[in-house]
């Protein structure tokens, strides 16, 4: 066991790197550049530009200590068998889910748009979980795969906060996981959704999980945060 401490809201907390994984929610093209689904819904996508540099911090901390790290990607199959009309139905009516955008079409498994910005680029061998909904359980092979590793605790950043990753931490919390947000690899369109859906995750002493930084992830590697 090489437990570490880490700072965190409300209050310190434990993992073993060798039981957590660190999961990326979807730092697609999509939701972070012009022209994909985030824009066809109204939103200004460069507000979710702060979550990249703490996201690729961690990705490089995950990887320094031989951490599992999964990536997630919302999408749909080309014929959008998997999308329900109650999602199609969002969004300016010529920019919706499966239409032709400058990044391809939208939203669409295997377009320009759907794929992970290059800061942050999966490696050969870390795995890309497909979701056709915003938890990142849903429907795919994600708790599989994380109890196959034996894993007990998730460090989770990405886009956005009160959407996809919230939904995937309260999927997380139900299954048991034990959930560290880092607070500022994650982004919203909203800045105050993204304050108060972090407050969320942390209030009634961390209902569903625990919320650090990416400073806090990175010290809790220094000696000090080795706690067996
Ligand atoms: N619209 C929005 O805030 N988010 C999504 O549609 N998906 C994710 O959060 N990934």
């Amino acid at each position: 066991m090489n437990m570490r401490q880490i700072n965190a809201t409300p209050g310190p907390t434990t993992f073993d790197p060798a039981r957590t994984a660190l999961i990326i929610i979807d730092m697609q093209r999509d939701f972070l550049e012009p022209g994909g689904f985030g824009e066809a819904l109204g939103n200004d996508v460069s507000s979710l530009a702060t979550a990249v540099a703490p996201c690729r911090r961690m990705l490089d901390l995950a990887r320094a200590h031989d951490m599992l790290v999964i990536h997630t990607r919302e999408g749909h199959r080309p014929d959008l068998a998997d999308a329900p009309p109650a999602k199609v139905e969002r969004g300016a009516p010529s920019m919706r889910i499966g239409d032709a955008g400058p990044m391809g079409r939208i939203l669409v498994r295997g377009q320009d748009g759907h794929g992970i910005i290059a800061a942050l680029a999966p490696d050969a061998g870390e795995p890309v979980i497909d979701k056709p909904g915003k938890g990142a359980f849903y429907q795919t092979d994600l708790e599989i795969m994380l109890h196959n590793r034996r894993i007990e605790s998730l460090l989770v950043c990405g886009v956005t906060t009160e959407v996809c990753v919230h939904t995937t931490v309260r999927e997380a919390n139900d299954r048991g996981f034990r959930c560290i947000v880092i607070g500022d690899a994650c982004g919203s369109y909203f800045p105050e959704f993204h304050r108060v859906g972090l407050e969320m995750i942390a209030a009634q002493g961390g209902i569903f999980g625990w919320v650090a930084t990416s400073a806090d992830a990175v010290a809790s590697f220094d000696d000090g945060g080795h706690t067996t």
